[in-house]
């Protein structure tokens, strides 16, 4: 890339419901840490779209400090990239307003994460969660992303997110980048441990079901021994064979080895030999981040500077959008 030319910026947050399993490090944070190198990249804790979700303070708080320890473990660069937390930046929730007002009751109404949260959540349906998606459209918006690396799941939040920019667009004469969605193919979904039709997931009561990215080597070795496979011992990637696949998968996402390659490496070998390399492929990707992480955690006051640096970095971006996209509108400025 030639120096002058403007590199692309690259956006995506989590939020901080609980700590990161193997599947948000194989969907989302590997990605993120290879669009790092090539890619203006503003990556963080989303944690003014997890209180839509009742939350103990104390919890929010070391959920959050967590986070970010895990992200900087990564190795995301705070000085090179924006790693930031979305409740220090006023500008997401003063966007998000205005977008409330650029987007339909219908649209809000139609996406399917509103629908399945609030029957998860049927006594706590806050307007919060209705009006997540405008939340998270301000996120991107703010500023001007082009790539929005998610998982599959999120697809209809920013298809929505560009509906809203492209509407905005309409009225006032470009002025938001439409952005695109970006989804990595290798470890795009990991599913359950137990019930491996489904994804993993932080919030799954069964503890078994998932792998936190902190989680320690033993529990993970024992996690992926009680692995739900099948009767037919034998290592071939099949839909009819969801858990052994979902192993595969994890496996190849950790060593780059294909399937081919895996079921070649345990013909004629039991599940037990199999899982074993599973687990010990899954330790060994995980232990830098885990090293770092526990020296990180530690350093509060490292990790506070840190957070002050991307915030005034996101700041200074969101400000400027906020005010530009008001004047659009037409409040009043001095
Ligand atoms: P929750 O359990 O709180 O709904 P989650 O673990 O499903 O959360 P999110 O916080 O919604 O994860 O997602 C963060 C990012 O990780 C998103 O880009 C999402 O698509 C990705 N991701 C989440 N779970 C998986 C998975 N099992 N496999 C691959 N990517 C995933
Ligand atoms: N909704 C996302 C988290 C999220 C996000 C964002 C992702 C909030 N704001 C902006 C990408 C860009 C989720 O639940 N995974």
């Amino acid at each position: 890339m030639e120096n002058n030319e403007q590199k692309k910026v690259v956006l995506s947050l989590i939020q901080p419901t609980g700590t990161p399993t193997l599947g948000n490090y194989l969907g989302a944070f590997k990605n993120w840490k290879s669009m790092a190198q090539e890619y203006d990249c503003l990556f963080g804790a989303a944690d003014l779209h997890s209180i839509t979700v009742r939350t103990a303070p104390a919890d929010l708080r070391k959920r959050t400090i967590d986070l970010f320890a895990i992200l900087l473990a990564m190795g995301l660069d705070p000085e090179k990239n924006i790693i930031f937390c979305q409740s220090h930046v006023s500008a997401h929730a003063q966007l998000g307003w205005i977008l409330d007002c650029y987007t339909q009751f219908g649209e809000a109404s139609r996406m399917t994460q509103f629908k399945d949260k609030s029957a998860k959540h049927a006594d706590n349906v806050n307007l919060g969660l209705f009006t997540y998606p405008t939340l998270m459209a301000a996120d991107i918006l703010l500023y001007n992303a082009d790539y929005v690396p998610i998982g599959a799941d999120q697809k209809q939040h920013l298809e929505l997110t560009r509906d809203i920019a492209n509407r905005f667009n309409g009225l006032y004469g470009d002025f938001f980048k439409v952005p695109e969605p970006f989804i990595g193919k290798a470890g795009a979904r990991v599913m359950s441990l137990q019930e491996p039709e489904k994804k993993m997931s932080k919030s799954d009561t069964n503890q078994k079901s998932f792998i936190l990215v902190t989680e320690d080597p033993n529990v993970i070795v024992k996690k992926i021994k009680s692995a739900v496979t099948d009767s037919e011992a034998a290592v071939y990637y099949s839909e009819n064979k969801p858990g052994v696949s979902n192993l595969m998968d994890i496996y190849s996402a950790c060593t780059g080895k294909s399937y081919e390659a895996i079921t070649d490496e345990f013909a004629g070998k039991g599940y037990g030999d199999f899982k074993a390399a599973v687990a010990e492929a899954v330790v060994e990707e995980l232990r830098p981040l885990q090293e770092e992480y526990h020296r990180l955690v530690k350093d509060k006051a490292y990790l506070e500077e840190c957070a002050k640096l991307g915030a005034e970095k996101a700041s200074r971006i969101a400000d400027r959008t906020v005010r530009k996209c008001m004047k659009k509108v037409g409040f009043w400025q001095y």
